[in-house]
């Protein structure tokens, strides 16, 4: 086991004897909504896990520790902290580890421990992803080169349009990340079911999504993306979250806001221009997303 990787006892054990086990971030707690909804949210979403069958694992960075599952005590302290804690990608681990700091995972983070503790599959909300205008700033999420290269499903539902999900898909394309739609032909846009978009593949089970991730694994082909619509009960209508957005987009350009402040900023300020509501189903979409990582972690036991 690698030196800087700390599994919790329960999620160790379910490792061992070949039990289900979903993977969580922490980037989503402490910079993708604000507190106590964040910590509210966090447990609520360890809860379905185990309704349907898996043991939950959040991610985090603790005092320079890799830990592949947090304690209640452990979660509140990173929705209570926020922003204030360092969010970290890729480039980061290196560094927060060597001087015992504290750090959020991220997509691309949550998928490196995930794979060195030995789990499967990881559920969240929504990943980065290549941003609006990236091509004079150059702003692509590293959880696109994760997914390109670290073997672990990830399920969300798709990508905000704080990004420019043309250029998502075309960059996933390039690294050869099958994008799966779950029950669906279009790529869901997060706050709706669609986005004028097309995925690779629909998968209509959690059964054959775990015979895809047998086969992408047999092959050591890196990554793959599930994109799990929101219920339709809790979609935005499409025109007030374009608005939001839209403005955020403006917003973040005047303030000069740059790189890893972006997504945060954006997710914040798109919160508060459409009141409470983009939140509840935010907080919606991550336990459908974690219902359904669930059940192909079960099937996924079963290979
Ligand atoms: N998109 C969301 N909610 C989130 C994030 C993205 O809808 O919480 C977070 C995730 O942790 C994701 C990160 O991995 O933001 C991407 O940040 P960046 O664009 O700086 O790579
Ligand atoms: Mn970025």
């Amino acid at each position: 086991m690698n030196q800087y990787l700390d599994i919790h006892p329960e999620v160790a054990e379910a490792l061992r004897t070949g039990k289900p086990v979903v993977a969580l971030e922490s980037t989503i707690i402490s910079h993708g909504m604000p507190y106590p909804q964040n910590v509210q949210t966090a447990l609520q979403v360890e809860e379905i896990i185990r309704e349907n069958g898996a043991v939950p694992a959040t991610i985090a960075i603790i005092g320079g520790r890799l830990k592949a599952g947090l304690s209640a005590d452990e979660i509140e302290y990173f929705g209570k902290k926020g922003t204030a804690i360092h969010k970290a990608s890729r480039r980061d681990l290196a560094v927060l580890c060597a001087r015992g700091e504290d750090g959020a995972t991220t997509v691309a983070t949550t998928m490196i421990i995930a794979h060195m503790a030995g789990i499967k599959i990881f559920a969240t909300g929504g990943i980065g992803g290549v941003h609006r205008g990236a091509e004079t700033t150059m702003d692509i999420s590293a959880d696109l080169e994760e997914l390109g290269r670290t073997p672990v499903m990830v399920v969300c539902a798709g990508a905000k349009s704080i990004l420019d999900l043309g250029l998502t898909l075309e960059y996933l394309e390039t690294k050869g990340v099958p994008v799966i739609g779950y029950g669906t032909e279009e790529l869901p846009a997060f706050y709706t079911r669609q986005s004028g978009f097309g995925v690779d593949y629909r998968i209509d089970t959690p059964e054959e999504l775990a015979k895809a991730y047998f086969a992408q694994c047999a092959m050591a082909l890196g990554g793959m993306l599930v994109t799990n619509p929101i219920p339709e009960e809790f979609a935005m209508p499409k025109d007030v979250i374009d608005k939001a957005i839209d403005q955020a987009i403006a917003e973040c350009n005047a303030k000069g806001i740059h790189g890893k402040e972006t997504t945060p900023f954006l997710l914040a300020r798109v919160a508060e221009l459409t009141g409470g509501n983009s939140l509840a189903s935010n907080i919606r979409l991550v336990y459908n997303n974690a219902a359904l990582a669930a059940r192909t972690a079960v099937e996924m036991a079963k290979l």
